[in-house]
């Protein structure tokens, strides 16, 4: 490929351009020698977790590098994993343990020794398992390779209340495709064709190898994007066609898409009937759902719906409706990605080269340690009863929240936070506010005093992931992979790794049997079942262990049953209908936006994730500040200029932020960047800077899944 074209390339997608080869796009990876030198370990600055190789030089780190032999991250640390050097030395990172000395969010902090802060949380946890029971407390925590330790010392205390991110994430997407093929596939975008994303935003919201695939596919193969989105985003601008959709009617676009391709018998007949159950229900489902409909829902016009759906299944096996992760979008969510899953399902691309492919596993080993006792309260959020079909390890948030607000079916008292910055994460900040003000302890792990933090009782400091070792970690996936994060510096303060707070903690619970190893045995006895020789020797040498094939079409052999209730992919589903829900996806509008109001609509950039990471300077550089876009129609109708500073309202918040006009979304939506608008001094560079898009959101879930619907939110816009 041209270079200048690849720099563009890669400067648009804010990947950063690590070393001067850009192997990683396009070619399968190779297992080349890695720097002398280096030591490599997993980056954490992101789910993704690629495969890094740290320049440690004098006992600093001057480096960071791409491992190439992972296949998932290929040859690529992105702008945001290279800044990781700058957590470490950043000097307002949390360098010992605090208690607060002054009023909650007063910002008194009382440095302590790890003795007193264990003693401290052990009492306060104590005293509100003494009136509540263990289920007075909740541990609340987002992916991250210690999180098991934290979540298991939840358990052993016997609460059943640990909730998981997911519920703001992915739930409602990850619980569609499982009802429908039993488990959740990846997409093959380095072979596919034919791509059809709706708000999966690949050059911004980064996941490997999806990123690098698709950006190869659309450069070294012409492959064709047909990219739907508010917004036009960076992955709008190199699809082949952008659609500006109706903001919460791709539920419209796909049934109009499954019923040309019905209509004009251009699914894959064998595949329907050899491992499909429903698709006679489905036939006459989507019969009034035609282009013509759609196109008064979506304001996609038919003629390219119909021209959609005909290439859509004409490029099949090897065309994919792409899932997209985060889904905490809509109220119907879950029916919307139940209708992609169909849609992919009746064109027969599962299993194959280019289609949508079952993951591979690398089997690794476990440590086996001490279980506990199931906890014999029910969960205060009540999913067994309201969300019959979700996740139950992972929890459901938003419910969650109000039940501990209100009290009901229990008190909740004390919130044991890890790795998870709830103020910003979770939909109506004042809201959680609330949540904390009513908690009688909070206690959060963190490396950097986030928002969350500052309103904490007690600030535990986690060493940074270059300064410890986390059990090895499996990455499913059409490239699967197993990695070891491991110490590339000694911890540069007075922290420790999550399994040390916790057995500091579990000590003075009364559970230390439960936690009784270190984690070298963890990471020993996991390494022991790796696929290759001296398992644990050659991760600590290459950092990762990989297959080095994609396998297609193990699942499409007859007799293969899917983990469904019927062992077919399940177009009708029966467990849905029992659970009292649409068994076929069916179409609900959106709610209206409001005349002289707007839909406020989230997404990512590539140099920031989630709400962090925005206080480090190589990144600040590039967010500076956030501000409010705004189509120029409406910005004209409001008399608003781009630098302008407005307040922006729902019903449940008001921020002030500066307008950015622009022809880059649509007249009916705003949209602002996450990760401004910080309360923590300690976050200098973007503290009381921008404003805070979760202060403005509202509360409102999807039916099924449970999962935040944060497209929900109306709100006004005025100029200040
Ligand atoms: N308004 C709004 N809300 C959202 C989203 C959105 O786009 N907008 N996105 C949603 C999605 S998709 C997700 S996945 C969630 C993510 O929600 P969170 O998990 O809360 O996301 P982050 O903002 O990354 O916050 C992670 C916290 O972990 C800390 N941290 C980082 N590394 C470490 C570590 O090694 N150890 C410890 N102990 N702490 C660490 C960071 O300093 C930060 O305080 O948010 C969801 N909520
Ligand atoms: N750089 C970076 N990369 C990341 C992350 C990060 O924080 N930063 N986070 C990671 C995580 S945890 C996740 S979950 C993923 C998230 O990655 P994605 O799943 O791609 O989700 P978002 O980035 O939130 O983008 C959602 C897009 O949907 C659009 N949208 C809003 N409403 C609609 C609608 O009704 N229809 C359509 N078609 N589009 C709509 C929004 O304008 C936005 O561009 O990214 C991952 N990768
Ligand atoms: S995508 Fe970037 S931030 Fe995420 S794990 Fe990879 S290098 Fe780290
Ligand atoms: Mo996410």
């Amino acid at each position: 490929m041209d270079r200048r074209v690849f720099l563009q390339v890669a400067g648009a997608s804010g990947v950063a351009i690590s070393g001067l080869s850009c192997s990683w796009l396009f070619k399968k990876p190779e297992a080349k020698a890695i720097f002398p030198a280096g030591i490599p370990t997993t980056c954490e600055l992101c789910p993704n977790k690629c495969s890094v190789v740290a320049m440690v030089e004098g006992g600093r780190i001057r480096k960071l590098n791409p491992n190439p032999e992972n296949p998932k991250s290929r040859d690529m640390l992105c702008a945001r994993g290279n800044a990781a050097i700058q957590q470490v030395y950043d000097p307002d990172r949390l360098k010992q343990p605090l208690i607060r000395a002054g009023a909650r969010g007063e910002g008194k902090w009382r440095p302590v020794s790890w003795e007193e802060a264990w003693d401290y949380t052990a009492k306060k946890l104590n005293e509100v398992k003494e009136k509540h029971g263990p289920e007075g407390t909740l541990w609340a925590s987002t992916e991250g390779f210690q999180e098991v330790f934290f979540k298991n010392l939840g358990s052993a205390f016997g609460s059943p209340n640990i909730i998981r991110h997911p519920s703001l994430c992915l739930a409602s997407m990850n619980l569609a495709y499982s009802m429908t093929f039993g488990t959740v596939p990846s997409f093959d975008l380095l072979n596919a064709d034919y791509v059809i994303m709706a708000g999966a935003n690949r050059f911004e919201s980064i996941i490997t190898p999806d990123t690098m695939d698709l950006i190869g596919g659309l450069m070294e193969r012409k492959a064709k994007l047909i990219y739907l989105d508010p917004r036009f985003t960076v992955t709008a601008s190199k699809a082949d066609e952008w659609y500006p959709i109706a903001p919460g009617t791709d539920l419209a676009f796909i049934l109009a898409l499954i019923h040309v391709i019905i209509r004009e018998e251009r699914y894959d007949r064998a595949f329907v009937d050899g491992f499909t159950l429903g698709f006679e229900q489905l036939v006459e489902h989507v019969k009034p759902y035609t282009p013509e409909w759609a196109e008064q829902e979506t304001g996609i016009r038919a003629v390219d719906i119909i021209r959609i759906a005909r290439n859509f299944a004409a490029a099949a096996p090897r065309a994919v409706f792409y899932a997209g992760r985060r889904s905490s979008w809509y109220q119907n969510d879950f029916q919307m990605r139940r209708a992609q899953a169909i849609l992919n399902a009746i064109v027969g691309n599962w299993d194959r080269q280019g289609g949508m492919v079952p993951n591979q596993k690398v089997p690794k080993g476990e440590f086996l340690f001490m279980p506990w006792d199931e906890p014999k309260a029910p969960r205060v959020d009540e999913i067994e009863k309201n969300f019959p079909l979700a996740a139950k390890g992972d929890g459901v948030y938003l419910p969650l929240r109000e039940n501990v607000l209100s009290g009901k079916p229990y008190p909740v008292k004390a919130w044991m936070i890890y790795k998870q910055d709830p103020l910003h994460a979770v939909p109506d900040q004042g809201k959680t506010l609330k949540m904390i003000e009513q908690m009688d302890f909070v206690a959060v792990i963190d490396i950097a005093m986030s928002d969350t933090a500052w309103y904490a009782d007690v600030v535990f400091p986690e060493s940074h992931y270059l300064e410890r070792t986390d059990p090895i970690e499996v990455m499913p996936g059409i490239w699967p992979a197993a990695v070891l994060r491991q110490q590339v510096v000694k911890p540069l303060h007075d922290t420790k790794p999550c399994l040390e707070i916790v057995q500091g903690l579990a000590k003075r619970l009364g559970l230390s049997d439960y936690f009784d190893y270190t984690i070298d045995q963890w990471v020993e006895a996991e390494a022991k079942e790796l696929p290759v020789p001296n398992g644990l020797e050659h991760m600590k040498k290459h950092g990762v262990v990989a297959f080095s094939e994609p396998k297609y079409g193990a699942t499409r052999k007859a007799d293969h049953r899917f983990v469904t209730k019927s062992g077919k992919i399940e177009i009708f589903s029966e467990r849905l209908q029992e659970a009292g829900q649409d068994p076929l996806p069916k179409y609900s509008p959106p709610a209206k936006v409001p005349s002289g109001k707007f839909r406020l609509v989230l997404g990512r950039k590539a140099t920031i994730t989630h709400a962090a990471l925005t206080q480090l300077p190589w990144l600040h550089e590039h967010n500076p500040e956030n501000s409010l876009w705004l189509h120029p129609e409406s910005a004209d109708r409001l008399g608003i200029q781009t630098g302008d500073l407005l307040e922006v309202a729902s019903s449940v918040g008001r921020v002030n932020i500066k307008a950015l006009v622009t022809q880059e979304i649509r007249p009916d939506c705003v949209f602002m960047l996450h990760g401004f608008g910080k309360k923590s001094p300690w976050l200098r560079a973007v503290h009381n800077v921008g404003a805070a898009d979760a202060v403005l959101l509202e509360t409102a879930w999807d039916k099924v899944s449970g999962n935040a619907a944060m497209h929900e939110t109306f709100v006004k816009v005025a100029k200040v």
